[in-house]
């Protein structure tokens, strides 16, 4: 079967899948579009055949399964999906697929796309390094990938950052750093980190996981695997995680915290952050900004690169010029006397209130579509509110967690809510859009909804420009 997709699969064939395999039965790949595809294309390039699902097809999943020269199954109905299954050695569904599918409890094994990885990562001895956690784990992957880089080793960020695990694992690079989410954990049953770090626990995902114990129960993977010479990290800070990682089984244990200092803690000690042994970083006023989970998400960097073979100097160099991610309380313009932010990646009420934190006076922009999630916990970040704008499918339960609080106005489109977020602010206030929520009842994606706030935003200001 070789000869599909190459070029994209990495040199060579990868040890460590043949114990999932089952000679001449496909692998049946739910979901196909950046995880569907890039486990299609490693599996033919071995020699697996592959028949593939998925329950909402484009033209592009269709061309691309013609391109790979496998079939493609749209919706298919629980008769046909349970003949695929019976034909099938295992199952490989994307991250996206829920729970609740009905591929699940077809006596068929189902895996995530990071079990194959993490197998073959082992066969192969590169080291993974994961990071997962409800919040921060795009900004503490990245870093610690950067300050790895810093050190002198080659590593590499996957995940659900945005190239899949298996192939960039395929391209055996010297280390990986890997943001995993609780979607991939969930199905993975050997994936062993040789560092794991678990950063916060906040609800977030019911939507697909249905309970709140489903979803710890699958943050909680990330260390159920390690064992001997690996390195479990967890955020002395949050007691949920602190519980699970009394019993985490890798051999050597490491926490970071804002809370002071505590044996094999990473932690703040009169304006510095500090390692375990006192020993200091960075000054905090050095950060890029100094927000709570600003100083946290810094702290559990160092912790993870150093137990990952990263420098102490290379942690301060990458944190002296970290300057934050897209979306993530980016600063857009000032114009009046009022800051505009763009927090569009906040999908969770608990990122909302971190971003809140930040601020005395703000109008806020939220609502979106919620993923099961109780928005009424938004309350706790009243005190920082000015008024709220309500957007998207979940304006109502916007209105109904502030509206007895602060002023809340709805708006119906980005452009509304920004010109009316214009008319509630008042100089020395800020304009924040940290929605709480996904984006995808009115964009395909967190960047795209940030982008057009961003545009607004702008647009606005150059109008007042002009005016004045
Ligand atoms: N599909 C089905 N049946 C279903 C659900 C989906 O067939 O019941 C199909 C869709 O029609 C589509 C495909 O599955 O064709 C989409 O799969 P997917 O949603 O898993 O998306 P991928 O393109 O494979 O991207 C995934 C991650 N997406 C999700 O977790 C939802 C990406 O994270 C990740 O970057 C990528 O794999 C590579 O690892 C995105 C994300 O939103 C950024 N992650 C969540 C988050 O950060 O909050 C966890
Ligand atoms: P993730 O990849 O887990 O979604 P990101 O680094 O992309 O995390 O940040 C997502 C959102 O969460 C942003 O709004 C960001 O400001 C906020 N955030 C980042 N780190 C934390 C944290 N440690 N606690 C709470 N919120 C955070």
């Amino acid at each position: 079967m070789s000869g599909h997709g190459e070029g994209m699969v990495g040199p060579g064939p990868l040890p460590g899948l043949d114990d999932l395999a089952v000679p001449g039965r496909p692998v049946l790949v739910v979901g196909m579009r950046v995880t569907g595809l890039a486990v299609a294309r490693r599996l033919l390039s071995q020699g697996v055949p592959v028949v593939a699902v998925d329950d909402g097809p484009t033209e592009e999943t269709r061309a691309m399964a013609a391109e790979l020269g496998i079939a493609l199954h749209e919706a298919p109905a629980a008769p046909l999906l349970g003949e695929l299954a019976r034909g099938a050695a295992l199952a490989v569904v994307s991250p996206g697929v829920p729970v609740s599918h009905p591929v699940f409890g077809l006596h068929l094994p189902v895996v995530s796309e990071i079990e194959l990885a993490g197998r073959a990562a082992r066969a192969l001895g590169i080291p993974l390094v994961a990071v997962t956690g409800t919040n921060g784990k795009t900004t503490v992957t990245t870093l610690v990938a950067q300050v790895l880089s810093a050190s002198g080793i080659a590593a590499v960020a996957a995940g659900n950052i945005g190239p899949p695990l298996l192939d960039v694992v395929a391209t055996r690079p010297e280390i990986v750093v890997a943001e995993v989410s609780s979607f991939q954990l969930a199905l993975s049953q050997t994936f062993r980190p040789r560092v794991g770090a678990w950063l916060n626990l906040a609800e977030d995902h019911l939507d697909w996981h249905g309970t709140m114990d489903h979803y710890t129960e699958s943050k909680a993977r990330i260390w159920a695997s390690q064992a001997e010479g690996d390195v479990a990290v967890g955020n002395a800070d949050d007691p949920v995680v602190m519980a699970r990682l009394a019993g985490a089984p890798a051999a050597t244990v490491l926490t970071f915290g804002l809370g002071g200092p505590a044996p094999g803690r990473f932690h703040e000690e009169g304006g510095w952050l500090r390692t375990p042994e006192g020993e200091p970083i960075l000054a905090v006023s050095e950060l890029w900004r100094s927000l709570p989970h600003d100083r946290s998400n810094a702290l559990a960097a160092c912790a993870i690169s150093l137990a990952s073979g990263g420098s102490l100097t290379a942690c301060r160099r990458v944190l002296r010029s970290f300057s934050g991610l897209h979306h993530r309380v980016e600063l857009v313009g000032e114009a009046g006397g009022v800051r505009w932010f763009d927090d569009s990646k906040a999908t969770t009420p608990a990122s909302v209130l971190a971003a809140l934190s930040g601020f005395d006076s703000v109008v806020l922009i939220a609502g979106g579509r919620n993923k099961g999630l109780d928005l009424g916990t938004l309350r706790a970040g009243a005190a920082h509110l000015r008024a709220v704008v309500a957007i998207g499918e979940a304006a109502p339960e916007v209105e109904a967690a502030l509206g007895d609080r602060v002023p809340a106005r709805r708006a119906a489109s980005m452009a509304e809510a920004v010109e009316v977020a214009g008319q509630l602010s008042r100089p020395g206030d800020v304009v924040l859009l940290s929605p709480g929520c996904a984006s995808f009842d009115w964009y395909r994606s967190y960047a795209e909804r940030g982008e057009d706030f961003t545009r607004e935003v702008r647009r606005r200001i150059e109008i007042g420009k002009a005016v004045v």
